[in-house]
């Protein structure tokens, strides 16, 4: 009997051959004078295109979007180009793909801002967590609370990345909602304490989830699009909500409205322990009407036993698609796994990128 892990299904409008998600992992190989993604990305995204979907790392939707060294974007005509090359290499493989659009809000650092500017943030609260600046690991910059006047520009910026990965040839998009990154600190009554339309109650905080939404959604089609959430996760230093529950409920009741896709719910700690409140994960879930992808530390059986109960849709996979290009076809095989490197996940070029051993394959 086939697992219902390894059968076809549809997001929205995106058909994929498995239930399996390759999810977004930061591995900062940009060409470095301009973000660009190149014939490496192609090659790497290419080797990964047996997942039923893959996801791409975080792109900033601007220069401003960006909190770490050498992370792609999606804003110039030359990424563009850099990123067609990519899903061209993925489509001739018989796989989807879809951008990941990323604002890190205050995760960044004056060095990574253009003039050297503080990050932008719903309040000028400083994150206690580290970015990477192409150095050293920082503390990040105490960012500057937007003004109200700017918030349209950001939403512009998401727009227009919806566009430029229309133009790339991405099957569809996912919007970064989640750990601790800008749409997220609108979300969270930790870090947003703004007064106006945009802070204070829930339905405030998460208006601009709901622009951005409708933003992109008005470009691609609600068909082609989903969010990442991630409710009970501490990334980068966050801080939970105080009314998780109320908070995130109301956040998927604007995906639902606008008809997305797909959810992408980071079960638990981001990378960490599958925790939180007793019942609370399974009530969002089952408040969601699209195609759920659920991530964090599934193994094979877990997988499996996931989408056999018919609660979740999808399973995305991050840290075993590091070093296991062919995932999809070991876990439909029960094939041993590579280990994961302890090396060569963040920069760098090829080496430990895309020279991980595929399954041999038996002569025919
Ligand atoms: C690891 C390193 C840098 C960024 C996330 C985009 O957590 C990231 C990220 C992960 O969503």
């Amino acid at each position: 009997m086939t697992e219902a892990l390894f059968t076809p299904f549809t997001l929205g409008d995106i058909s994929v051959r498995n239930r399996i998600v390759m999810a977004p992992l930061t591995r900062n190989r940009a060409r470095p004078e301009d973000d660009t993604p190149y014939a490496l990305h192609a090659e790497y995204y290419a080797q990964r295109a047996g997942a039923g979907l893959i996801i791409t790392e975080g792109t900033q939707i601007s220069p401003e979007g960006k909190g770490y060294a050498w992370t792609p974007g999606i804003y110039s005509d030359a990424q563009v180009a850099g990123w067609k090359a990519v899903t061209e290499a993925v489509h001739a493989k018989g796989g989807r793909i879809a951008a990941q659009l990323w604002h890190v809000g205050r995760v960044s650092h004056t060095s990574l801002q253009e003039g050297g500017a503080a990050p932008v943030a719903p309040s000028a609260i400083g994150a206690a967590s580290k970015t990477f600046d192409g150095t050293s690991f920082v503390q990040t910059s105490v960012p500057r609370a937007l003004e109200l006047d700017e918030i349209p520009r950001i939403v512009e910026d998401y727009r227009r990345a919806a566009r430029n990965a229309d133009a790339a040839g991405f099957d569809g998009v996912e919007i970064h909602a989640a750990n601790g990154y800008l749409i997220d600190q609108f979300l969270r009554d930790t870090s947003n304490t703004r007064t106006d339309a945009y802070g204070g109650s829930v339905e405030n905080r998460v208006r601009f989830l709901r622009e951005v939404v409708e933003a992109v959604t008005g470009v691609l089609g609600a068909g082609r699009v989903g969010v990442r959430l991630s409710p009970f996760s501490n990334a980068n230093n966050v801080g939970i909500d105080s009314d998780t529950l109320a908070t995130f409920s109301a956040a998927i009741d604007v995906l639902n409205g606008a008809g997305v896709a797909f959810l992408h719910m980071v079960e638990g700690q981001t990378g960490g322990p599958r925790d939180w409140p007793e019942g609370a994960l399974e009530a969002l879930r089952d408040r969601f009407k699209g195609a759920y992808i659920a991530n964090n530390g599934y193994t094979r059986d877990t997988a499996i036993s996931a989408v056999a109960s018919g609660k979740v849709d999808l399973v995305a996979f991050g840290k075993l698609y590091i070093s296991n290009p062919d995932l999809a076809e070991r876990l439909a095989l029960d094939a041993p796994l590579n280990p994961l490197p302890t090396d060569g996940l963040y920069g760098g070029g090829a080496k430990g990128y895309t020279d991980y051993p595929m399954l041999a394959r038996t002569a025919a």
